[in-house]
Parts: C-alpha cells; sequence; structure tokens
C-alpha cells in the first residue's frame, strides 16, 4: 500500500515536470539598424590615403575639389540652385541636408567656399566623437534601435487588455 502510494505521487511529479509551457508569443528582438547620413557618406568618401579615417585637411581639400567641380564659371559661389546640384552630385539627393540656408551664413542666396568649408568643420567636431584626429567609418555610423516605421520589423506592440486570438489577427486592428 505503502508503496503504491509512492509511485503514484513519483509518476505524479514527472508528469508535471514534462509540461513546458512556452509564453504566449516570443518577442522578437528589435534589430540595431545601422545607417549613414548623406553627409557621413561624403565624409566617408574624402578619405583621400585609404586609412579609413578622414582628417581635417583630407575634409577640406575634398570640399573644395567638389565646390570647383559644379562651381565650373569659377565665380567663388553656388546659387542654391547649383547647391542643389552639389548636394545631389556629393550627397546623393538634392534635398539632402546640409540645407543651403544652414550653410549659407550671411543669407546671401549663395554659398561661397569658406562657408561650405565652414559646416563642414563643424560637421567635422560633430562626428569626432572620440576627440582622436580623424573620423573613423564608426563614428559615421548611426544605430537606431527602434523599428524602422510604424509597425516596424517587431510588428506592433500589443495593446494593453486586448486579448489576442491564438493566431495572429487577420486585420490586427480595430477588433475588441
Ligand atoms: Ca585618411
Ligand atoms: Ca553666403
Amino acid at each position: 500500500m505503502i508503496l503504491l502510494a509512492l509511485a503514484l505521487s513519483l509518476s505524479l511529479s514527472q508528469e508535471g515536470e514534462v509540461v513546458v509551457r512556452a509564453r504566449n508569443k516570443g518577442q522578437p528582438q528589435v534589430p540595431a539598424t545601422m545607417l549613414v547620413e548623406p553627409v557621413a557618406m561624403f565624409v566617408a568618401a574624402c578619405d583621400a590615403d585609404g586609412d579609413g579615417t578622414t582628417s581635417s585637411p583630407e575634409l577640406d581639400a575634398c570640399v573644395a575639389k567638389s565646390f570647383v567641380a559644379i562651381d565650373t564659371g569659377n565665380a567663388g559661389k553656388l546659387r542654391y540652385l547649383a547647391y542643389a546640384d552639389w548636394a545631389k552630385r556629393y550627397l546623393g539627393d538634392a534635398n539632402a541636408l546640409p540645407s543651403p540656408f544652414e550653410v549659407d551664413r550671411d543669407n546671401d542666396d549663395q554659398i561661397t567656399l569658406e562657408e561650405l568649408q565652414r559646416h563642414f568643420a563643424k560637421l567635422y567636431t560633430r562626428f569626432n566623437k572620440d576627440g582622436q584626429p580623424g573620423i573613423s567609418r564608426a563614428e559615421l555610423l548611426t544605430f537606431r534601435t527602434a523599428p524602422i516605421d510604424k509597425n516596424g520589423p517587431a510588428g506592433p506592440p500589443p495593446r494593453k487588455g486586448e486579448k489576442r486570438p491564438d493566431g495572429p489577427p487577420p486585420g490586427g486592428r480595430g477588433r475588441r
């Protein structure tokens, strides 16, 4: 009788051990997305000696070279329309930042080489996070841990108090 009771409790406890309950749904990890701003792309491309970092003189020379390439009439200044050409060629899009309004310090509707170099000198300081000479590729990367769009790769978060059916809701919205 005692032996039988012992055997029963053992089997019960074994049964209890094999029950593994998974959580309702795995929480997908939000990937860290690595991005490069258009202007950071420009700075990276200015690494003339290929050592992987863009020094301040490299950046200065590179900005001058790009300026001259657009300032074909050698006017020494770019009107906003010409600046848009510069941005399109070197930043990838005419509307990419920095905008001409940011760069045009004296607001005369023209961008001089000095204004452009000044602006890039400011950017150099901004990108140079470790304070060491030169901008490394790592310093030019932008990390985003938030989902890319509203629902992102992780999907929308479950709303408070919302009861989810076992499968994914067909519409996902407006169901109570
Ligand atoms: Ca370099
Ligand atoms: Ca100006």
